[in-house]
């Protein structure tokens, strides 16, 4: 389907020519002896761009979440999540399965952890009780919508887990997005943070890939970790050369995704069935609300008929992902698609 808008996820993005050109060309080693220069090249960039001093590059944001949290926990610890945080819901629980981590969800007042609600949840030592040792956040924040957390949301949860005693692990898959929303640096961001790990395969459109940073002893045993569950590649350097082209050519164009969701969303306002609260699109992602008398599974069936591919993000929300391959005129024929699309109940 060539007239296909894809709109499921940023995820989809195909490598541009540069990536391309620079995949075929990467000077590349093996990486299990730290010798693979295209990947080294990648890591110290990352570091750089988020103010941290090393990187360690896996294959997929999942790995990278798992063995930050490898890295920061022992078996039966208790680790602090978003309640509805990409790392308890959607990576096959293996926080509990492979690092043998307690998760303790927290429900978020839109997927922010508040400092209270920290100290609320956090237990004093005692025989029975788990060690309470990490705390994950989430920016921008996936299922509230692409949420992004500014600097002093993300310093106070910083500063209250350290007085707890516990260290924060910052899922930031699309932590350029955040800075780009907000306008202000990614370093900013996680300035209080113990490691952050973000994605290249993302809006950034690197094929694959992303990245854990944090200081230099924490990446030292992240690697250990990256190996036991099987990350330690070889030639790495070819994929990690699309990462470099990444970050350098792909951050600024965020905004343009930003944009294009912002008038996705004032189109579908409120149609007969959809609704949008526009105040919560503030990066590259549409939550679109269910009311009307369909399920948000059918109506993504129906959508895809007019070759228009959303996905439902539960029995009555629908996401719409934006990213470099949506242009502001696939959105007005997605907005077309749509609007058509919510008149058919009526019709029938
Ligand atoms: N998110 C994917 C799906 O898994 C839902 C998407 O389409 O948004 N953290 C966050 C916040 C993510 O959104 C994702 C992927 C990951 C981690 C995992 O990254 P990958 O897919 O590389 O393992």
């Amino acid at each position: 389907m060539t007239n296909t808008i894809d709109l499921r996820s940023d995820t989809v993005t195909l490598p541009t020519d540069e990536m391309r050109v620079a995949m075929a060309r990467a000077v590349v080693g093996d990486d299990v002896f730290g010798e693979d220069p295209s990947v080294n090249e990648l890591e110290a960039l990352a570091a750089s761009m988020l103010g941290q001093e090393a990187g360690l590059f896996v294959p997929t944001g999942t790995m990278a979440n798992l063995v930050a949290v490898l890295t920061h926990t022992q078996k039966g610890d208790e680790i602090f999540v978003e309640a509805d945080s990409h790392i308890y819901c959607n990576e096959a629980g293996s926080m509990s399965a492979v690092a043998g981590a307690m998760p303790h969800p927290i429900a978020g007042r839109v997927g922010y952890i508040a400092p209270e609600q920290l100290r609320e949840a956090i237990r004093p030592p005692n025989v029975h009780y788990p060690v309470s040792r990490l705390v994950c956040l989430e920016n921008t924040h996936n299922r509230a919508g692409g949420i992004p957390f500014t600097p002093q949301q993300m310093d106070a949860i910083c500063v209250t887990a350290h007085e707890l005693g516990l260290a924060v692990h910052v899922d930031g898959a699309r932590i350029f997005n955040a800075a780009v929303a907000l306008g202000v640096p990614a370093p900013t961001l996680v300035r209080h943070a113990d490691s952050v790990m973000f994605c290249v395969s993302k809006g950034l459109s690197a094929p694959v890939g992303s990245v854990v940073v944090g200081s230099r002893a924490f990446i030292d045993r992240a690697r250990r970790f990256r190996k036991m569950v099987g990350g330690g590649m070889r030639q790495a350097g070819v994929i990690a050369a699309a990462g470099v082209v990444a970050l350098k050519t792909m951050v600024g164009r965020l905004a343009e995704d930003h944009a294009n969701a912002r008038a996705l969303a004032e189109g579908i306002g409120d149609l007969p069935g959809l609704s949008v609260d526009l105040d919560r699109v503030r990066t590259n992602m549409v939550q679109v609300h269910v009311t009307g008398p369909f399920t948000a599974a059918e109506f993504c069936g129906w959508l895809r008929e007019t070759g228009v591919l959303v996905l439902p993000s539960g029995p009555t929300t629908i996401r719409m992902v934006t990213h470099r391959h949506i242009s502001a005129s696939d959105v007005s024929r997605a907005l077309e698609a749509i609007r058509h699309t919510a008149a058919l109940p009526a019709r029938r």
